[in-house]
């Protein structure tokens, strides 16, 4: 096994670790200081850390997918350079991630099994299809917008790796935000049947995109104790109606109608409280039911498959070196 965790000896769960040091843990956490890999650490935090970084890490390379379906039919040259280059950051985003999970004692391999098999989850938005060229916008102006959303507070994340990897995330999924909102101007400034596109992607992608954040409060299991581990900072709720209030005048900026009849704004907040989220439609998604589960996967566990090659030299590759390396040292 591969990984470039330092230090990760177990302490096998709460009942052994030591109550002196889970104090001393939850004191840096509550000072604001980053925990490091090679610092104590209890085992669920560990653990938690190891199952939200691994789901974002596949929500990256899946995420991938829905995008990269139009590469080859991108409108002009320069939007294929945008979206090709998009779609590379993602993959790029991806590896960061997995590298920092890779800190916490698990390797990329046994992430990378988990999510191929059906074990590990990954972002419920993926599992829509992309149906026309607007649908490239609707994803970059309201998928990438949700991923900011959720993902700045991510930046002072109580772990380090976490937080320092989601910088550069963060800032590149601003430019990702901004070419998908061009190309929704772009369509909403011309032809009535172009218009009529990017209102057909904004009505499919809405509803989704708000699920993107979780389930409501009352129903997420894992918020209390994230909060309290400071890797959680807001709430799914919270974000989800920082999203919505973001995204309510860009939309209105387009000349596009929101695709809820019982959104209002509250003038004394300056909120917008947003109609009914279909949950079942949610859980659906996540038990492997959306529109897309079956096929998503299938073209992951291809590809990795066809990059078995690919990884069994870079391995052969970095053993010679090491070999040669070894014997230099001898010589
Ligand atoms: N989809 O107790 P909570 C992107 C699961 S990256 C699927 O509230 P938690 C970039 C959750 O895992 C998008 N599953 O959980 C891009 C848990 O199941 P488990 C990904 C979901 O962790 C753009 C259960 O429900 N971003 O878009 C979802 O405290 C364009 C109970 O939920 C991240 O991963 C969902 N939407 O809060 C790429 C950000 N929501 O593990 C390409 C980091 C919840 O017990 C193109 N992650 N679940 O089996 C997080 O911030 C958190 O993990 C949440 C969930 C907020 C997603």
């Amino acid at each position: 096994m591969y990984t470039q965790a330092l230090n990760t000896a177990e302490t096998g769960g709460p009942a052994g670790e030591d109550a002196a040091l889970a104090a001393r843990f939850q004191e840096r956490v509550d000072a604001d200081d980053r925990i490091e890999a090679n610092d104590w650490m209890p085992a669920g935090y560990r653990r938690t850390l190891t199952r939200q970084i691994s789901q974002h890490a596949h929500s990256e390379i899946v995420g991938m997918l829905p995008e990269g379906a139009w590469i080859t039919r991108a409108p002009t040259l320069r939007r294929k350079a945008a979206l090709l280059a998009k779609v590379q950051d993602e993959c790029g985003h991806g590896l960061y991630l997995y590298a920092a999970a890779e800190t916490l004692g698990a390797s990329r391999e046994e992430l990378v099994d988990a999510m191929l098999a059906g074990k590990a989850k990954y972002s419920s938005i993926f599992n829509y299809p992309t149906l026309t060229w607007a649908d490239v916008g609707a994803i970059g102006w309201l998928v990438d917008g949700a991923a900011i959303m959720n993902q700045i507070p991510l930046c002072r994340c109580s772990y380090g790796p976490y937080a320092r990897a989601m910088i550069r995330v963060c800032k590149e999924e601003s430019f990702h935000q901004r070419q998908g909102y061009e190309i929704m101007l772009t369509l909403a400034r011309g032809t009535a049947d172009q218009k009529a596109m990017a209102q057909d992607a904004l009505n499919r992608w809405w509803w989704p995109c708000l699920m993107m954040f979780g389930p409501p409060d009352a129903a997420s299991q894992h918020s209390d104790q994230s909060t309290a581990w400071k890797i959680k900072r807001f709430s799914n709720d919270e974000l989800r109606q920082k999203f919505v209030d973001a995204t309510v005048p860009q939309a209105e900026y387009l000349g596009l109608a929101m695709p809820d009849p019982d959104l209002v704004r509250d003038d004394e907040t300056g909120s917008y409280r947003y109609g009914a989220i279909d949950w079942e439609e949610f859980r659906q998604v996540l038990a492997g039911n959306g529109p897309c589960n079956a096929e998503r996967l299938a073209t992951r566990r291809t590809a990795h498959e066809e990059g078995a090659w690919v990884r069994e030299a870079a391995a052969a590759y970095a053993a010679k070196r090491a070999a040669r390396a070894t014997e230099k040292q001898a010589a």
